[in-house]
C-alpha cells in the first residue's frame, strides 16, 4: 500500500456538501484505506477574482492502486458529481487532485506529481501541515517550513 494526499476543492453547487460526498466516494475506491481528512477551509480564489469563494481539504488515503487508475477513479468521481468547469482558472464544482503518491516523481502527459504547484498554494500546505505536520517532500523539503510563508493565511476553518 502506498500513503497518498489528494486535494479535494469546490467553488460551486454548495461546496461543502461536494466535498463529503467526494469522501465517502473516496472511502469506497477499491483497493484503498481512508486514513485522515484535514478541516474544510474557506479560501479566496486562486485566479480570477469574480468567482464565488472555494471550501478547500486535503485527504490522506493508503492505496494499492496505480497512479493513473487512482486518477481514472478520482476523474470518475469528479464526472458522477457532475462536475462542471466554466473557465481555464474559474469556478468549479469538484476538483480531485493527486498532491503525492509515496514518494514517487511521476511526469507523465496525464500527471504530474508531486503537484506541480502545491507549494505555492496555501489552500493545500495548511491542510495538509494539519494532518500531517512532520511531513517532508520526495524532494527532502519540510512542509513545517513551506508552512511558515503561510502562518497569516485568511482561510477561515469551516
Ligand atoms: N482557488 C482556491 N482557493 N482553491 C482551489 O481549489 C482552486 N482551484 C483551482 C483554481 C482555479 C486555480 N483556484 C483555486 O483550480
Amino acid at each position: 500500500m502506498i500513503t497518498a494526499y489528494v486535494a479535494l476543492g469546490s467553488n460551486l453547487n454548495t461546496p461543502s456538501k461536494q466535498l463529503n460526498s467526494a469522501l465517502k466516494a473516496i472511502e469506497n475506491l477499491p483497493q484503498t484505506r481512508f486514513i485522515a481528512v484535514s478541516s474544510f477551509y474557506q479560501s479566496k480564489p486562486l485566479g480570477p477574482q469574480d468567482q464565488p469563494d472555494y471550501v478547500n481539504a486535503v485527504a490522506k488515503i493508503e492505496t494499492a492502486l496505480s497512479p493513473l487508475s487512482l486518477l481514472d477513479e478520482l476523474q470518475r468521481i469528479e464526472n458522477e458529481q457532475g462536475r462542471v468547469r466554466l473557465r481555464r482558472w474559474g469556478e468549479r464544482t469538484l476538483d480531485l487532485d493527486i498532491l503525492l503518491y509515496g514518494n514517487e516523481i511521476i511526469q507523465n502527459e496525464r500527471l504530474i506529481i508531486p503537484h506541480y504547484d502545491m507549494y505555492n498554494r496555501e489552500f493545500v500546505i495548511i491542510p495538509l501541515m494539519e494532518i500531517e505536520p512532520d511531513f517532508i517532500f520526495p524532494d527532502g523539503k519540510k512542509l513545517a517550513e513551506l508552512a511558515l510563508n503561510f502562518i497569516h493565511h485568511s482561510m477561515k476553518k469551516i
